[in-house]
This record gives C-alpha cells, sequence and structure tokens, in this order.
C-alpha cells in the first residue's frame, strides 16, 4: 500500500499520518494531546514516544543506526520473533526475521484526542518458510497516550504445534549508564550472557561493564531509576516470562558498528519476552499475546 492509500484508509484528523522517511522508509507519525510517537512499518518498530510535558524520549534510536530498507534501526522497539537470540543454523538472522520484514496496516483508532491506536501485522509469508516453516499470524498493536502499550499477538495457524521464542527489545533512553538502576528483578535465576553462567539476582541491577543476561520466569514489572533525568521508567507487562537487561559497552559498541562513539552511554536495554528457558509452545489454531506498558514518572532532583 502507499502512502496516499495508507492516509485514505488509515490517518486520522490531527492525529496520525503516514510518509516515507529520508531513508525510504514508511512511517506512521502520532500526535495527540498525550504524547507523540513514530513507527517504521518495516518490522513494525516504534522509533519514537514522548509524553506531552517530559523533558526527555522515552526511547534511544543511535544517531548511526537509522532505519534503513531491510534494516532494522539500531534503538527504538525492535520486534524479536519469531526466535530471540542467535539462531542455531548457520546464516539465519539474530533476532528472527520480523523486525526487517515489510508489515500491513491493519487498523487505526482513536475514541478522543488522549489516546491513538495503531494494528500492524505480519501475515504468514510465503518468503519466510526457508527460515522458518510454519504458518502463524503476528500483530502488534501500539497504542499512544498518556503511556506507551504495545500488544504483540502470535496466532498458530498449522495443523500442528509451533515454538517460539521473543521479545520486545526496547531501547529506553537514560541521562548516563553508570548513574541509573534497574530494580524488580531481584531473586530471579539469570543466564549471564558475557560470562557464559547462571545465577539468581540479589540486589537492583547497576552497571559498571557490558552486561546481558536474560531473567527467568519474571512475569510482573520491572522500573528504571534514572536521577539524571530526574525521571523513573515503569514497565509493566503480560504473557511475558523473561526479562533481558542489557547494555553493550565499549568494545561490543564498536563491534557492532551502528553506535556512535559514547552513544551506548545513553541507553539500556530492558526487554519483556519469552526467551531460553522461557520459550512458548503454541497448539494448532491457539493465540498467544505479550503485552507490555511503558509510564513515565517525575522523580524531582534525587
Ligand atoms: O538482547 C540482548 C542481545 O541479545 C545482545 O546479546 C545483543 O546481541 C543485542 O541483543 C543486540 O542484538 P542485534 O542483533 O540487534 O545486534
Amino acid at each position: 500500500m502507499d502512502i496516499d492509500q495508507l492516509n485514505n484508509q488509515f490517518a486520522i484528523a490531527n492525529q496520525l499520518d503516514f510518509f516515507t522517511s529520508e531513508e525510504g522508509v514508511t512511517m506512521a507519525r502520532i500526535n495527540n494531546q498525550q504524547a507523540e510517537a513514530s513507527i517504521a512499518l518495516q518490522g513494525a518498530q516504534v522509533l519514537h514516544y514522548q509524553k506531552k510535558g517530559d523533558a526527555h524520549p522515552l526511547l534511544w534510536v543511535s544517531n548511526e543506526g537509522k532505519a534503513k530498507p531491510g534494516k532494522a534501526a539500531r534503538g527504538g522497539i525492535p520486534v524479536c520473533w519469531p526466535w530471540f537470540g542467535t539462531h542455531h543454523q548457520e546464516g539465519f538472522p539474530a533476532h528472527g526475521y520480523a523486525r526487517t520484514a515489510e508489515w500491513q496496516v491493519t487498523g487505526s483508532h482513536s475514541s478522543n484526542q488522549q489516546e491513538t491506536t495503531i494494528t500492524l501485522a505480519l501475515i504468514d509469508n510465503e518468503s519466510f518458510n526457508s527460515l522458518w516453516p510454519h504458518k502463524a499470524k503476528l500483530t502488534l498493536t501500539v497504542t499512544v497516550g498518556e503511556t506507551l502499550r504495545l500488544s504483540l499477538e502470535t496466532t498458530n495457524l498449522d495443523e500442528q504445534a509451533i515454538e517460539i521464542t521473543e521479545a520486545l527489545h526496547t531501547y529506553f533512553n537514560i541521562s548516563q549508564i553508570e548513574q541509573i538502576s534497574v530494580s524488580g528483578l531481584e531473586q530471579h535465576h539469570y543466564y549471564n550472557k558475557v560470562a557464559d553462567e547462571r545465577g539468581v539476582l540479589t540486589d537492583a541491577i547497576h552497571f559498571d561493564q557490558e552486561y546481558d543476561r536474560v531473567f527467568f520466569d519474571h512475569a510482573t514489572s520491572c522500573q528504571i531509576v534514572d536521577p539524571g533525568m530526574e525521571r523513573r521508567i515503569v514497565i509493566s507487562k503480560q504473557g511475558s516470562h523473561s526479562t533481558i537487561v542489557w547494555n553493550p559497552w565499549t568494545e561490543k559498541a564498536k563491534s557492532l558498528g551502528d553506535i556512535a562513539a559514547m552513544d551506548w552511554q545513553q541507553m539500556v536495554c530492558v526487554e519483556s519476552g519469552n526467551a531460553m528457558d522461557n520459550r512458548i509452545t503454541l497448539q494448532a489454531g491457539e493465540t498467544h499475546q505479550l503485552e507490555v506498558s511503558y509510564a513515565t514518572e517525575k522523580t524531582g532532583a534525587v
């Protein structure tokens, strides 16, 4: 569907329209009384959200890693599906193929000027069968208002059960990685990818080196406390049993090649998903929903 068709069918006056970015990616743009946001149709990747009255955007996007046709932006909320992490088969894309696929807009809605909802779908797509020979429908519903809410829904269209791992790989905008903490994961078992070992978290997370851990059986909320931006970000979720926390630090950031100099200091990933031990099995016809809600709260100078 081209831009004119998208605007004719799904635009909402004074709230939602579609345009093509400088890099050639089709974008949805939302602006209502509560917040503004932007979403790339490629990968259904939310790239911007800022609540009216907040001094800083919620999400971080690398200046060196903008969304280009066929390449997901480094930042925002990449959709990792139908697998999280690397694939055991050589040459298969890390974090699955959903984040670089072209999604279709299937709906838009607003009941007032306070909240705008857009739904995108990745319908069973023959071209991915070589990567994942199953039939499934994936939809993402994004609701932009006083909070940012996403619902990632997988429906098994096959006759037999399918197994997936998944995550909303959210890059949060922060003041400085060594100033923030992440709380709410204490007492949860984790796999530490950097040290290749497992353990149990005892205290809130502080950062002084590369950090890459999958926390298991964590189905509740957690928060990022950011004194530098005088805010906390509260991450609530449903249908997600894993939380992944990642900061690449100097060397890994350099190896990625799409993060400028010290920009990694202004981001932290807190990802809501179902990964590793928390993989999901869907019986024929079954649907699974992963839902997150992001809220910012001002904390004043602490
Ligand atoms: O979620 C953390 C992680 O799995 C890290 O290990 C790192 O690979 C990161 O995702 C980024 O992955 P990407 O494929 O986007 O470069």
